[in-house]
């Protein structure tokens, strides 16, 4: 079985929301037009309690993009961002989500934040993900969404690890950083994520 993880595809990352990824919108097309191809269509949804120890609203003499030391992990402090309940944790509204089967939501841990649709940064608490994948007999796994240097990258590197055989859709995918997207990349490569640049390399 084939499965399709779509990676906080959600307002907030989107040109306007509080944690904008430039040219973010460029992709929902895409998607909508591959997602039916799969097996199974999942979604991953950032879904932060207010009060989120990753937010640099929560920490005094912080700014945005400072990177301190939280738990013992290093963490990126964001805007507020993806809020429960709030029309930026909503999914895109162009993005037909109808086909999703499931919704894995992450980052709800007050204290440690999730990157991944796996498990959180500290990677202690699983969200159900590999549980679901391997019920559903899930032998490849195909990660798409926002942002790529963050959670599609941390969400296709968990998936590698998790023993799924992994694709990484470039052509799917947008970075808040180029040069964390670019050190990202280099790490799939050597670990063996399979990174399809186009659309016409998805053989599905
Ligand atoms: C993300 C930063 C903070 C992401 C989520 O979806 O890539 N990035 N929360
Ligand atoms: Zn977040």
């Amino acid at each position: 079985m084939k499965a399709l993880i779509v990676v906080d595809l959600q307002n907030d990352f989107l040109p306007n929301g509080a944690l904008a990824v430039t040219n973010g919108d460029d992709i929902i097309q895409v998607i909508n037009e591959i997602q039916d191809r799969f097996d199974i269509v999942i979604a991953t949804q950032d879904w932060h309690p207010i009060n989120h120890q990753s937010f640099a609203s929560q920490h005094s003499m912080k700014a945005v993009f400072d990177v301190i030391d939280l738990n013992g992990i290093q963490q990126v402090l964001w805007p507020n961002h993806c809020v429960q309940g709030t029309k930026g944790a909503d999914f895109a509204k162009d993005w037909n989500s109808n086909c999703v089967k499931a919704i894995f939501r992450k980052g709800t841990d007050v204290h440690i934040d999730s990157y991944s649709g796996f498990y959180d940064n500290g990677v202690g608490n699983e969200t159900g993900l590999t549980g679901y994948l391997r019920e559903k007999k899930v032998e490849e796994v195909y990660v798409c969404g926002l942002a790529a240097d963050f959670c599609v990258f941390y969400t296709a590197r968990d998936s590698f690890k998790e023993g799924f055989k992994t694709y990484y859709l470039e052509f799917a995918t947008k970075a808040i950083s180029e040069s964390g997207y670019e050190e990202a990349k280099s790490i799939m490569r050597d670990m063996g994520v399979q990174l399809l640049l186009n659309k016409e390399d998805l053989k599905v």
